[in-house]
C-alpha cells in the first residue's frame, strides 16, 4: 500500500492510500461484470472476454474497529484475463498487488477446483502469501437453479477460505472470507471490494506491530549488552 503525506493522526488513518488489487479466476466467471456492477456500468448478459487486463479505480472508505478509525483507499482495479491465451501477459499485472479477489462460478465445479492454482501463481510471483485474499462465488442468483445442475456448495467456499485463514492469519494478519455475489442482482458487489479493503488495513496495521516489536527486542537486546559490559 502507498501513501502520500497525512494529517497528524496516528497510523496511516488521515492519509491517502493507494491499493492495486486484481480480479482473477478463470475466464467466464464473472470477474468483469462484477467489477462493472461496483463502478454502477451496469449488467451485461452476453459474455465478452477481457483481452490481457482492464483497469478500473474506486475510492472507497473503511472503518476498522480495532483502531476506531476510518480510512479513505483508492482501490487501483485489475480486472485480468482469465482465458489460458493470456497467461504471459497476465502475469505483468499481479507485481505490486496487495490484495486479490478469487473468483470461481458457484455454477462451475472446474472453476472452483482451478482456484488452487490461481492462488499459487499469484503467490508465486507476488510475495507468498503476504497479499489479503477474499474467496468470491460468483453468479448466486443462479444458485439452485436446476438449469445448473452441477453447482458448489456454499460449504466448500467457507472451507476453503477458513483453510487459507488458518494457514495465513498468524503470519500476515487478515482473515480471508468467502463472499457470494451476484453482479446481476446486486448481491454483495460492495462488500466484496469493502472486505478486502479492511483486511488490507488489517494486515499493515498487523506488519506494522511485528515491525516495532522486532524494534523494541532489538533495541532491549543491545541496551542489554551495554549493560552487561
Ligand atoms: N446470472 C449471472 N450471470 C453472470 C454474473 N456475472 C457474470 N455473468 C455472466 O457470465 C459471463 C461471463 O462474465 P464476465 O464477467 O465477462 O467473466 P470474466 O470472469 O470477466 O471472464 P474473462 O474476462 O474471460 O476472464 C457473461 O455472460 C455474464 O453475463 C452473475 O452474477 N449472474
Ligand atoms: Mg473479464
Amino acid at each position: 500500500m502507498s501513501s502520500s503525506r497525512g494529517t497528524s493522526r496516528g497510523g496511516i488513518a488521515g492519509q491517502k492510500l493507494r491499493a492495486k488489487i486484481v480480479l482473477i479466476g478463470d475466464g467466464g466467471v464473472g470477474k468483469t461484470a462484477l467489477r462493472r456492477a461496483y463502478l454502477g456500468e451496469g449488467f451485461k448478459t452476453e459474455y465478452l472476454m477481457t483481452i490481457g487486463a482492464d483497469f478500473a479505480s474506486k475510492d472507497v472508505t473503511v472503518y476498522y474497529p480495532e483502531t476506531k478509525e476510518t480510512y479513505d483507499l483508492k482501490l487501483q482495479i485489475w480486472d485480468l484475463a482469465g482465458q489460458p491465451r493470456f497467461k504471459a501477459v497476465r502475469d505483468l499485472y499481479y507485481r505490486g498487488a496487495i490484495g486479490a479477489l478469487c473468483f470461481f462460478d458457484i455454477t462451475n465445479q472446474e472453476s472452483y477446483m482451478n482456484l488452487v492454482e490461481w492462488i499459487q501463481s499469484f503467490w508465486n510471483l507476488n510475495g507468498h502469501g503476504k497479499q489479503s485474499l477474499i474467496i468470491v462465488g460468483a453468479k448466486c442468483d443462479l444458485r439452485d437453479n436446476p438449469a445448473f445442475p452441477a453447482q458448489v456448495s456454499a460449504h466448500y467456499g467457507k472451507e476453503y477460505a477458513a483453510e487459507l485463514t488458518k494457514m495465513l492469519k498468524h503470519k500476515y494478519g487478515f482473515t480471508v472470507h468467502y463472499l457470494e455475489t451476484s453482479a446481476k442482482d446486486d448481491i454483495n458487489v460492495e462488500e466484496a471490494f469493502k472486505l478486502l479493503a479492511l483486511e488490507i488495513i488489517s494486515s499493515y496495521y498487523f506488519q506494522e506491530k511485528k515491525r516495532n516489536d522486532r524494534k523494541t527486542s532489538q533495541k532491549k537486546m543491545i541496551t542489554d549488552q551495554i549493560r552487561s559490559k
